[in-house]
C-alpha cells in the first residue's frame, strides 16, 4: 500500500460483510499468496433504462418477442471501454494482473498476492473457522477510490466463506448397504416405476408432458458448486431407462471442473440434474457449468453461462442456494447475479432454481422463516417442492411437500417472502406480506412447484450406485428445465422470461394444477410458515404444470391486435396479448382466432380479470 498513490478511497455500497455466527480467527494468512478477485462494472445503460426494457419484454407473450443476440446486448447494456480502462489502470498501479475481462458480462478479473489485493481495495483478510465451514473472511466494507465510485459496482472474492449447498434430499446408504440403494451390479431391471423409485420420464407423464416434444435443438446449463458426473454413471443409467445416453459438456469456470468421486452428496446432486433435465429433455444438449461454491463462485458462473455464446443454453437450472442474508448474500452479489438475470431475460433464457429443502427456517435458525437466494430473485422462475399421492399406483393428486425438519430426517419446500428484495409488480395483490415481525412485502416464492419428496421420488445413478427416495426442489428445477426447453422447441424460440405471464394471466388456467393442501413449516408450527391456498401460495406457487397444456399457452400466438399493447412497468393488464383470461378453465391458443370479435371479446376477458383481482387481492388480506 506504501507505494499506491495517496488518492481519496470511498467504501463500496452494498459490500459491507460480517462475520459468519460462531466463526473464530485461525492464524494468519500467507502474504504471498496469489488470489483472484472478480470486479463488476457498471452497464452503459442505466438500472432504470434495463428495469424497463426488461419489465416490457416480461409483459409480452413470448411469441411477441424480439430477443437481443449476444453482440446486440453487449453494445447496449455492456460494459464501456472506458470504464474497463479506468480499473485495469488502476490494476496496474495496484500491482495487480488482469486475468480475463469481457464487457457483455462486465466482469474484470485481477489477480496479486493477498498484500496488494488487500492494499488496493483497503480490507484485511484473516482466516476463520466457522460452522459453516472455514474461510477466508473480511468484516465491514471493501473500499474502492473516489474516481472508480460508479464505475465498479461489486468485488468478490475476497472473502470466500461457502455459499452455496445443493437442494437435494435423499439418505446415503451406509457401508452396509440399506434399503434406498442398490448396487447396480446386483440391480434387477427394471428399477424403476413405483413412488420413491421413478423414473423422471414416468413424472413427466404424471405431468402430462408433450409427447410429441423432446428438447431438440435447445442447450440446458445446469449450475454446479462442486462434484461431478462420470460418464459410465451416465450410460449405466440410461442404458437402464431404454434411452439413448445424453451429450454432456462439462464447462469449467474458476478454476472447479467436472471432478466426480469426491464428494458423494454433490455427486448425487450433478447427476439428479443431468438424469432428470436429459431423460425428460433428451433432444437436448446438456452443459454443466462447474464453479466454486463462494460468492465469487456465483457472480462468475451466471455471468459465464447467460454469455456463453458457444453453448447458447436457453434454459438454466440452478438446485444450489443459500439462505438470504447479511452473513451471507452481500447486496452487491444480489444485485450483480439479479442483473446478470436481467441479461437473461433479455437474451430468451429462463432461469429455473430450487427454492430449499427446509420449509420456510430456509436451515436458518433465527426464529424467523426465510426464503432462499437465487430462487428469490425476480428474474428466476423459482421450484418449490409437492409430494404425489397415490391410491395403490393410481395417481390421485398432491400435496405441499412437508416430512418435518432436516433434524428429524426430513424436507419441506422452500417458500416464504423475500425480507430483502421488494415485490415485483406482477406479484402485487398475489402475494401475502411475510410471516415475520414486520410484515414485509416482497418477493414472494415459489412461482411453479414439482415433485420432490423423495418418498414419491427419484431412483438415480450416482458413483455407480443407483439411489431410491431421491427427492428435495432439486429434482424440480431440472423437470421445470425440460419442460421449458420442449417449450422452445415448439415455439422456434426460447420462451424466456415468463415470470410475470403467470401471475398476470397463466397461473390459474389449467396450464397448472393447483395445490392446496399442506404448509411449509418444518417446525410443525412454532416457527410459523406458509399455507397452500387456492391460486398462487408461498409453498407450491402456481402448482405443478400440466405440461401440455403450459406449453401450449406459453407458445400461443400474440395476436395483440385487439389487446392493450405492453409497456413498461410490468404490471400487464390480465388478459392482454390476448392470452388466457384468469379463470379455471380457459387455456392455450388463446385469441389465435383473430376476427373482429376479439377486441370485445378481450375487453370482456379484462373487465372479468380485474373483478378476479380485485376479489383476490380483498380476500388475500
Ligand atoms: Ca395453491
Amino acid at each position: 500500500m506504501s507505494d499506491t498513490a495517496p488518492r481519496p478511497y470511498v467504501a463500496l455500497s452494498g459490500s459491507e460483510r460480517q462475520l459468519v455466527p460462531g466463526a473464530q480467527e485461525d492464524g494468519p494468512l500467507d502474504p504471498n499468496e496469489t488470489i483472484e478477485v472478480t470486479i463488476r462494472l457498471r452497464a452503459r445503460e442505466s438500472d432504470a433504462q434495463i428495469d424497463a426494457e426488461v419489465a416490457a419484454l416480461g409483459a409480452q407473450l413470448p411469441a411477441d418477442r424480439t430477443y437481443l443476440t449476444p453482440d446486440e446486448y453487449a453494445a447496449r447494456y455492456g460494459a464501456d471501454q472506458a470504464d474497463l480502462t479506468k480499473v485495469e489502470q488502476f490494476a496496474q498501479e495496484s500491482h495487480l494482473t488482469v486475468v480475463r475481462s469481457d464487457l457483455s458480462q462486465r466482469i474484470v478479473i485481477l489477480s496479486g498476492t493477498l498484500h496488494d489485493v488487500s492494499a488496493a481495495f483497503r480490507v484485511q483478510l484473516v482466516q476463520y473457522t466457522s460452522p459453516r465451514g472455514n474461510y477466508r473472511g473480511r468484516v465491514g466494507p471493501v473500499q474502492i477510490p473516489a474516481e472508480l465510485q460508479g464505475i465498479i459496482e461489486g468485488i468478490f472474492g475476497l472473502d470466500n466463506r461457502p455459499q452455496a449447498r445443493p437442494h437435494i434430499r435423499y439418505t446415503r446408504p451406509d457401508a452396509s448397504g440399506s434399503s434406498s440403494v442398490v448396487a447396480l451390479a446386483t440391480a434387477t431391471a427394471p428399477a424403476f416405476g413405483t413412488p420413491g423409485s421413478f423414473a423422471p420420464p414416468q413424472v413427466g407423464e404424471i405431468y402430462n408432458f408433450p409427447k410429441d416434444l423432446d428438447g431438440t435443438g435447445q442447450c440446458i446449463g445446469i449450475l454446479e458448486f462442486g462434484g461431478g458426473y462420470s460418464d459410465s454413471d451416465l450410460q449405466a443409467y440410461f442404458q437402464q431407462l431404454g434411452m439413448p445416453a445424453p451429450k454432456v459438456t462439462a464447462v469449467s469456470v474458476g478454476g472447479v471442473g467436472n471432478e466426480p468421486g469426491k464428494d458423494q452428496d454433490s455427486d448425487a446432486e450433478v447427476l439428479l440434474d443431468i438424469e432428470i433435465a436429459a431423460s425428460l429433455a433428451p433432444g437436448a444438449k446438456i452443459v454443466v457449468y462447474f464453479a466454486p461454491f463462494t460468492e465469487q463462485g456465483w457472480v462468475d458462473v451466471v455471468t459465464a453461462a447467460i454469455h456463453d455464446t458457444q453453448n447458447r443454453p436457453s434454459v438454466l437450472s440452478i438446485s444450489w442456494g443459500f439462505t438470504e442474508g447479511q452473513d451471507i448474500w452481500t447486496p452487491q452479489a444480489i444485485n450483480t447475479v439479479n442483473q446478470a438475470f436481467q441479461a437473461a431475460a433479455l437474451q430468451g433464457i429462463t432461469v429455473c432454481a430450487a427454492s430449499g429443502d427446509d420449509g420456510s427456517r430456509d436451515q436458518l435458525d433465527d426464529g424467523h422463516a426465510h426464503v432462499d437466494f437465487p430462487a428469490s430473485s425476480p428474474y428466476v422462475l423459482a421450484c418449490g417442492g409437492t409430494t404425489l399421492l397415490f391410491s395403490g399406483n393410481t395417481f390421485t393428486g398432491e400435496k405441499v411437500w412437508n416430512d418435518g425438519g432436516r433434524d428429524q430426517g426430513g424436507g419441506a419446500t422452500g417458500g416464504g417472502v423475500s425480507d430483502d428484495i421488494a415485490q415485483p409488480s406482477w406479484q402485487k395483490g398475489i402475494v401475502p406480506p411475510s410471516v415475520n415481525p414486520g410484515n414485509h412485502v416482497g418477493r414472494g416464492v415459489p412461482d411453479v412447484a414439482g415433485n420432490a419428496d423423495g418418498v414419491s421420488g427419484y431412483a438415480i445413478l450416482a458413483d455407480g450406485q443407483l439411489l431410491s427416495e431421491v427427492g428435495g426442489t432439486s429434482a424440480v428445477s431440472p423437470l421445470w428445465s425440460a419442460l421449458i426447453a420442449r417449450a422452445n422447441q415448439k415455439l422456434g424460440k426460447p420462451v424466456g422470461y415468463i415470470n410475470p405471464l403467470l401471475y398476470t394471466s397463466l397461473g390459474k388456467t389449467n396450464a397448472f394444477r393447483d395445490v392446496t393442501s399442506g404448509n411449509n413449516d418444518p417446525t410443525g408450527g412454532q416457527l410459523g410458515g406458509y399455507q397452500s391456498a387456492a391460486g398462487w401460495d408461498a409453498c407450491t406457487g402456481w402448482g405443478s404444470p400440466d405440461g401440455t397444456n403450459l406449453v401450449n399457452a406459453l407458445t400461443a400466438s400474440g395476436a395483440t391486435s385487439g389487446g392493450s399493447t405492453p409497456t413498461s412497468g410490468g404490471t400487464a393488464p390480465s388478459g392482454s396479448n390476448g392470452a388466457d383470461p384468469a379463470t379455471d378453465d380457459a387455456t392455450t391458443s388463446g385469441g389465435g382466432n383473430v376476427g373482429l370479435t376479439i377486441g370485445i371479446v378481450l375487453t370482456i376477458v379484462a373487465i372479468v380479470a380485474v373483478l378476479v383481482a380485485i376479489y383476490f387481492v380483498t380476500r388475500s388480506f
